[in-house]
This record gives C-alpha cells, structure tokens and sequence, in this order.
C-alpha cells in the first residue's frame, strides 16, 4: 500500500530557449500523489546541481503553473533562499529535497517551490499563496530559516524588470 500525500504535486522543468517565450520553455515532467511515487521520481532525475546554468526545476501542487501569473499565484509571495555559488556542490541539493520533503507541511499556505540553476549563484524560492496572510508567511520563513544558514530576514521590493513579483515577496 502507498502512503498518499494530501495534494498532487506536479513538477516541471525550464531550459533556456531564446527561439521560445519564458512560458513556453516550462515543461511538465510528472505527477504524483504518494511518498513512494515521490520518491521514484526523484531517484529517476538528475539533481538540481547537475542542470546545465540557466535551469530551474518547480514543483508546484497539480493545476498550478509555476508562474506569477497563475490565478494561486497572484496573491502570493515567496521567500527566496540565495545561495553562494560555492553551495551548489554540497548544500543546494540538500536543502531542496529537504524543501520538497515538508513542502506538504504546510499545503494550504503553499503554492510550490522553485529552484534556479544560475551562474550567478543558485535560488531557492518558496511561493506562498496569500501575502497578506502574514501569520502563515511567517511561520513558513521561520521553518526555512531555522534549517539553512542563512542571513538575517527582511522585505524587499524586487527593483526593475522584476517589478512584476509584486511588493509581496520576502527575502530569507
Ligand atoms: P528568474 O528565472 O526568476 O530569475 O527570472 P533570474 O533572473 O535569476 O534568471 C528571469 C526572467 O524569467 C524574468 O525576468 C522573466 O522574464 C522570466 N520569468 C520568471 N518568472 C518566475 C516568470 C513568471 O512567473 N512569469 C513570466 N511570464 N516570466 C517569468
């Protein structure tokens, strides 16, 4: 007998494709519904630190697109894990199987999880499905920040081009 989770959770993959919209280079791997079927899947993919730079990986509850424009996104924020590039070769993928593993903790205040594979150095973001909700937001900050190492927490308004986040998303 497998062991059910209380959502689907769907995970997808984007690979930079300048010929394509951002949209249309996320593509849905699979789903699943229990922790064995989550675990095959997770056995049977690279980790998030062999992506070639530029790759994300999202896992997000089924019917929800990884994306600020989806319906459960809008509202919401997320707190963003910035990792040192040096992290990548010994903590990132620790810490999002970790994400992954309590990201149904909390599934009602949760949309999903990003993680990004960039030059600059990697991110981990976790999208909250009400900013406004601040008793919850904060609960979810503080878990995350009690298992990494991390800095101190604060707002911020992503400046410029990312303008489109909205004033909502916090900063681990
Ligand atoms: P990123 O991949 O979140 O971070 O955003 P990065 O700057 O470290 O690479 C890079 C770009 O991808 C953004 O400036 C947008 O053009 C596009 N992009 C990212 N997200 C999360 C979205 C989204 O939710 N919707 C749309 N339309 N574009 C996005």
């Amino acid at each position: 007998i497998k062991h059910p989770l209380q959502n689907c959770w769907t995970l997808w993959y984007y690979e930079s494709d300048r010929s394509q919209s951002w949209e249309k280079n996320q593509k849905e791997i699979a789903s699943f519904q229990t922790v064995e079927d989550f675990w095959s899947l997770y056995n049977h993919i690279k980790p998030a630190s062999e992506l070639r730079q530029g790759s994300d990986y999202s896992l997000f509850k089924k019917g929800i697109r990884p994306m600020w424009e989806d319906d459960a996104n809008k509202k919401g924020g997320r707190w963003l894990l910035s990792l040192e590039r040096k992290q990548r070769n010994n903590e990132l993928d620790r810490y999002w199987l970790d994400i992954l593993v309590r990201l149904s903790e909390h599934s009602d205040e949760l949309c999903g999880a990003v993680v990004n594979i960039r030059q600059k150095g990697d991110k981990i973001g976790i999208w909250t499905a009400n900013a406004d909700n601040r008793g919850a937001v904060m609960e979810i900050g503080g878990k995350l920040k009690r298992k990494t190492t991390t800095t101190s927490t604060h707002n911020v308004n992503i400046p410029g081009t990312q303008r489109h986040y909205g004033q909502n998303w916090f900063c681990l």
